[in-house]
């Protein structure tokens, strides 16, 4: 048996994140409730049996005072997470500010703020150096607890200056750094002030992924045209030292969702929602409340297949669940009140008094209920403008073995490259093109729809979160080693 003390026998890794998967709620001075948030990254890590995973991030909360800090420590060291404390104006200036109104935008093609064009502005300037100085707290708190052996897996646009700041603690650790978000051309990534640091700053790490291999390949190149390295099939080289750049697409846990769907309070959901939208036809959106989910674009479409397909009128359904998110930056109150705005012309429009076309719920939905929903959808659509991968749309192949319904699919999410062959690709910005596309997919044949869907959940099935995480940690074991005999040659 095991002494208390033993060292694991598995590798040790540890994920660092912004987010932890766990959301603190103060309770007393000292005593927390926590939940674990069942988000993508959450369920892939589970999964893995290899490795033993630690959490490294934030736990959302402000924590100012010693005995606070203490005791959620210790409440998360029991779900292995160990917390990075930010303050309010750390939160402000890194959180909100540079990730979420600087490098969420311009990594989706939407630019940058107005106001933040000059990099001598002071909003800028201080941002960023908010951004470094949150970056080298989490590498503070990574090498407290590294041990020699352990896998250090970063993720995202918020921790790009993580991989310098622990190597530079430590030349010898493993580290790898994950992009969730799509990686933009060159182009763009040139007007960004602060553009050689940051590619400098990831190029620290072992091996840097990407959910797609265009992403990559604009990483190699953003590291050729701005820095002047050379760009090779196995990555980035810079004066003999070489950074492993490769795609891995991520998945989901399948199994989960299809297990849900044998759950008693799951089949006591789809049949309520059977009977409540008998006789039309349903189609579902799910998104963040988020302007690179092409939300407005997604509703003018159907108003405009409404328009156009009067007999389906009262024929079909649209139920788009929207979770608001980042519900403090003006552009996302914007985006609210202009989704509301375009859904209640349309349901005045086309509704009557029994029925209306468009169901608009501002509110996360339970895993349950979700699942539910995506088994009694005719049609998903996802009209991302951009979007690293998108997992909604995994998330609906898996429910809809019965069903075999047809996903219309954004040409620019990450995931038009694995679902490409299965669904109907759309450009978003078409709003002609998405409408022809919901006629097409609601008067599609079946022996079509399940051919394509055959095609996507196979992938989806196939290619889960789990096989994503270990092939990302096996292949920077492997890198770490090939350099290491590289340097011994
Ligand atoms: P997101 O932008 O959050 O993720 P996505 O990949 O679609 O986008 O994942 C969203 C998750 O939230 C899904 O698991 C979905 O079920 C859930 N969700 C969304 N709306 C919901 C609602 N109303 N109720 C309940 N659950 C809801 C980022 C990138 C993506 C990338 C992922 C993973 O922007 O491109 O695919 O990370 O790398």
């Amino acid at each position: 048996c095991e002494k208390p003390d033993a060292r694991p026998l598995r590798q040790r890794l540890l994920v660092v994140a912004n987010r932890l998967p766990v959301s603190a709620v103060r309770r007393g001075e000292d005593s927390w409730s926590l939940e674990m948030s069942a988000g993508g990254l959450v369920s892939a890590l589970l999964g893995v049996k290899e490795f033993e995973a630690r959490w490294i991030g934030w736990a959302g909360v402000n924590v100012p005072d010693e005995v606070g800090q203490k005791s959620l420590t210790k409440a998360l060291a029991e779900k292995r997470c160990i917390p990075v404390f930010l303050d309010e104006e750390i939160v402000h200036q890194y959180y909100n500010g540079y990730c979420n109104n600087i490098l969420w935008p311009l990594f989706h093609y939407l630019g940058l703020p107005q106001e933040d064009r000059l990099a001598t502005t002071r909003s800028f300037q201080s941002q960023f150096a908010a951004y470094k100085k949150a970056n080298q707290m989490f590498a503070d708190v990574v090498h407290q607890h590294y041990e020699e052996g352990d896998v250090v897996w970063c993720h995202d646009y918020h921790l790009m200056f993580l991989p310098k700041c622990l190597k530079e603690y430590n030349n010898n650790m493993k580290v790898g750094w994950f992009l969730h978000t799509p990686f933009p051309s060159s182009e763009i990534h040139r007007t960004l002030p602060s553009r050689s640091d940051l590619l400098r700053s990831v190029l620290a790490a072992d091996l840097v992924g990407f959910h797609t291999y265009d992403y990559a390949r604009h990483f190699v190149s953003a590291c050729t045209r701005i820095l002047g390295l050379e760009g090779t099939p196995e990555g980035v080289e810079d004066q003999g030292r070489l950074t492993r750049v490769a795609a891995f697409p991520i998945g989901i846990d399948s199994d989960r969702f299809i297990r849900a769907l044998e759950l008693p309070q799951v089949q006591d959901h789809i049949k309520e929602l059977k009977e409540r939208f008998a006789g039309r036809k349903v189609m579902l959106g799910v998104d963040r409340l988020d302007m690179i989910k092409g939300i407005p674009q997604k509703i003018l479409a159907f108003e405009k297949f409404l328009e156009e397909n009067s007999h389906w009128r009262d024929k079909v359904v649209l139920l788009q669940i929207a979770v608001p998110t980042r519900t403090d930056v003006p552009e996302y109150q914007k985006l609210t009140s202009q989704v509301h705005e375009i859904v209640g012309r349309i349901n005045g429009r086309f509704g009557t008094l029994t029925a209306v076309p468009i169901h608009h719920l501002d509110r996360s939905l339970d895993f349950h209920a979700l699942c539910a929903l995506y088994a009694v959808t005719d049609v998903a659509l996802v009209t991302s403008l951009r979007d690293g991968m998108n997992l909604v749309s995994y998330e609906f192949v898996a429910c809809q073995d019965s069903k075999k319904g047809v996903l219309i699919l954004s040409e620019f999410a990450g995931a038009a490259q694995s679902l490409g062959a299965g669904a109907i690709l759309v450009n978003p910005w078409n709003i002609t093109e998405v409408a022809d596309s919901i006629r097409q997919a609601l008067t599609m044949l079946p022996e079509e729809r399940e051919k394509r869907h055959r095609h996507n959940f196979v992938h989806v099935t196939t290619h889960t979160a789990q096989e994503w995480a270990e092939t990302f940690v096996s292949e920077l074991n492997d890198t770490v080693i090939e350099a290491q005999l590289r340097t011994r040659q």
